[in-house]
């Protein structure tokens, strides 16, 4: 690595130092600061006395680590070649002290800041691990004041000293490699079977194309050991963390059960990054047995206090999917995770549907940051993605909320997660609107963004009460008669009633909302229905899906909605289903439909006074700075592309984080000579009219042994082609259905998209 000067901005000083190779750096090379870490086993007030009697200021605790603390000393240099071994000594001589240490700086490879004093910017190193300075979502990782500011809130929590101890999480996927040296210490066999195999080991298997690399992603997310020097550090990284194998093979209703229901005394959070294919056009939900287990784990699971299914909302954005039509997302007992991009929007791939409680950060565009964690072959990866790579953050955040209150029910979590997720940081979206209760919610996103140290606040046994006894009041017409659904036409249901008042399952104060329906329709993606609650609160049960052409219909269908969470259920709801599709030869008809109000008779004590939204990361709001590195990036760096009309470009901002686009064009082979996306179209045609399994992303990428070519194509090229790839091309269609043909997808990563990148891939071979 060549030796680079950068002007960096330090305590509002200018500083220009020089970054050398690393192994180049000897105790001569050091400079040290004035600043000293100091262990004291009284605590913070003789740290604080300490402090001021030698002439120190006090920093901050040093990570999470206790009785560690930063010291910063009043008169020596900020800066100096030698270390001050006398100030040590006084130090450590002290006897409230048991080590002290003066701090000199780490070569790292650093990104230059923009300009501007840093204050808020991470300069924290709280961890050893090669990947944390990646974990944007953890930590604020910004190089400048005027980017918006990230993370998850997850690290005020560590600093409370809350990381998952005791509590156990599994993951439901494709298996788990348990002695990954990042995951082994976390790793829980009481929380682990394999279902596929039918024994206790989750191993994954390994094959050529690392298939089943999903399970170990999640679980490391989670339970990533912290400060090993290895991959990054989970959000619950003091969690105990098992797998069940159940992906890998044939998945049946019996599966699924078993898994829903592992070991419910022990296990504390399921967390799930798979369900139905996101092709748009299936409605599939639990079968009998997977029902029946969720219902075991929230009656009975976790000594009665109810298990916490996490789920993934899904990844079939692009296929037009949307999670109504997704029966575990879909279920009262599960909380539906969507995802949001670096940059604060909603990503390509995300689903929406009224029943996403929140929201987590993965993935967004090709120049956004993903998500880091453990991979098979005790391996790292930065490149984790989709809704999959968000339901685990949520999962690990739900392990700190247990460890901070172990009480809390499968409802308070829920509760907890509407109370506290945030608005702010997503203001940037459409389709925010404010329910009955004042809660902001949205169907891309549920109540907002995940924050931790809100969540975990709020969970504090000694602030948090339970909320009320769970009520339900079925809502029905029994004179109702079947109504003919037709083209152009609207159907309006008028539904009065007084949510069982004066019945022991009066409701005051909503959670869930489901309409249980059976709906006969020639073209079932035609259909849009809504549901209008009496506070005006207007919910998309169901939208459009283009691509689903079954007429198939819904059969004792639950449609569910958490958008009127908190709301006071009495009066009059509507329920309207229509078809603007022009397609005048559909029609139909609605035979039954019941109204179930979830919810207590009384409001929950922390709902008594109202939700109070205050801005999410302060700084995000000062745009300015950000709009106008937008200007400069799209200027510079961005080549000129043609959009559709409704798409606007996403804003680059952040892309300064990740490797700037397309500048490093890599020379290609003769046939990929025209752009990309024609190329790759080609490929897909060639591929096709082939008809060979080559179209298929195994035996494609079977074929191409090492070197990982995934290094020479630059990352954004598949993007870019999948961007030209209309969701109307019939190439891509016949593509994407035999995608999902050959092996039910049913991980929510970007594997679609994997594989029209690993087609690339083999063809440049
Ligand atoms: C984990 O186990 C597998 C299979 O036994 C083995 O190949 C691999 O080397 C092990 N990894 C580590 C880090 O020990
Ligand atoms: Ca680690
Ligand atoms: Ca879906």
């Amino acid at each position: 690595m060549a030796v680079r000067c950068a002007a960096v901005v330090i305590f509002g000083a200018l500083v220009v130092l020089c970054a050398l190779p690393c192994q180049g750096v000897n105790a001569s090379d050091r400079q040290y600061l004035n600043e000293w870490a100091v262990e004291i086993p009284g605590g913070v007030d003789v740290a604080r006395a300490i402090a001021n009697e030698l002439g120190y200021e006090l920093i901050r605790q040093i990570g999470v680590l206790e009785n560690h603390y930063l010291f910063k000393h009043h008169s020596h240099p900020s800066r100096t070649k030698r270390s001050a071994d006398h100030i040590t000594k006084r130090l450590s001589e002290d006897d409230r002290v048991s080590w002290a240490e003066q701090q000199y700086e780490k070569k790292r490879s650093k990104r230059a800041p923009l300009g501007g004093e840093c204050k808020d910017c991470s300069v924290d190193k709280l961890f050893d691990d090669p990947m944390w300075n990646q974990q944007w979502y953890l930590q604020d990782t910004r190089t400048s004041p005027s980017l918006p500011k990230l993370d998850l809130h997850v690290i005020p929590v560590w600093k409370k000293g809350i990381t998952g101890k005791g509590v156990v999480i599994t993951v439901l996927d494709d298996g788990l490699e348990w002695n990954h040296t990042d995951i082994y210490p976390n790793y829980d066999p009481a929380a682990s079977y394999d279902f596929n195999d039918n024994d206790p080991d989750p191993f994954p298997r390994y094959d050529s194309t690392n298939e089943n690399k999903h399970g170990t992603r999640c679980a490391g997310e989670i339970a990533m050991q912290a400060d090993n020097n290895k991959c990054g550090v989970g959000v619950a990284y003091k969690s105990k963390v098992g797998g069940i194998r159940m992906l890998d093979g044939i998945v049946t209703d019996a599966i699924e059960a078993s898994s829903i229901g592992f070991n419910p005394d022990h296990v504390d959070i399921y967390s799930a990054s798979w369900g139905p294919n996101d092709d748009g056009k299936t409605v599939e939900g639990p079968g009998r047995l997977a029902q029946k287990a969720f219902e075991y784990g929230i009656q009975k699971g976790r000594g009665g206090k109810g298990s916490i299914f996490v789920w993934a909302s899904g990844n079939g954005g692009r296929q037009g999917d949307n999670c109504d039509c997704d029966g575990y997302t879909d279920s009262i007992y599960t909380i539906s995770i969507s995802s949001a991009s670096q940059q604060g929007l909603s990503p390509w791939y995300a689903e929406k549907c009224s029943s996403t409680l929140a929201t987590a950060y993965s993935s967004g565009d090709y120049t956004d940051q993903r998500i880091t964690s453990a991979d098979l072959h005790n391996e790292c990866t930065e490149t984790h993605t989709g809704t999959s790579a968000s339901a685990p953050l949520a999962a690990g955040i739900f392990a700190l909320a247990l460890e901070q209150n172990p009480d809390l029910t499968w409802r308070d979590l829920q509760h907890l997660v509407v109370w506290t997720s945030e608005f702010d940081p997503l203001a940037n979206n459409p389709g925010w609107k404010r329910n009955g209760a004042g809660l902001m919610v949205n169907s891309r996103f549920g109540f907002g963004l995940l924050n931790a140290k809100a969540l975990v606040d709020l969970a504090d046994p000694k602030v948090w009460k339970h909320v009320p006894e769970k009520k339900q009041c079925i809502v029905r017409d029994d004179t109702f008669q079947s109504r003919p659904l037709k083209a152009a036409g609207e159907i309006s249901i008028e539904i009065p009633t007084k949510a069982c008042a004066g019945q022991t399952n009066s409701i005051e104060s909503l959670e869930h909302v489901q309409v249980e329906a059976s709906i006969e329709y020639t073209r079932r993606g035609d259909l849009h229905i809504t549901l209008t609650s009496p506070s005006g609160t207007t919910t998309v049960l169901l939208a459009e899906r283009e691509r689903d052409t079954s007429s198939n219909g819904f059969r004792n269908w639950d449609f569910m909605s958490v958008h009127t969470w908190g709301e006071n259920p009495t009066g009059t709801w509507t329920l309207k289903i229509t078809d603007t599709s022009g397609r005048m030869e559909n029609e139909g008809q609605i035979l039954t439909w019941k109204l179930i109000l979830h919810g207590t008779s009384e409001k929950p004590e922390h709902m008594k006074k109202p939700r109070v939204y205050t801005p999410y990361n302060a700084v995000q709001n000062d745009r300015r700075g950000v709009e106008h590195m937008e200007d400069m990036l799209e200027e510079s760096s961005v080549p000129p592309k043609k959009m559709e009309k409704s798409q606007a470009p996403a804003p680059v901002a952040a892309s300064s984080f990740a490797q700037a686009p397309a500048q490093e064009e890599k020379p290609r082979t003769a046939q990929a000579a025209s752009t990309p996306d024609i190329a790759l179209l080609h490929l897909l045609q060639s591929a096709f009219n082939r008809q060979s399994p080559a179209i298929y992303p195994h035996s494609v990428a079977s074929l191409s042994q090492a070197p990982p070519l995934r290094d020479r194509i630059p990352q954004q090229k598949p993007y870019k082609a999948q961007e030209r790839l209309s969701p109307e091309s019939s190439l891509y269609n016949d593509y994407r259905d035999s995608f999902y043909r050959d092996q039910a997808d049913r991980h929510r990563d970007e594997r679609l998209l994997q594989a029209l990148f690993e087609i690339l891939e083999g063809e440049q071979q």
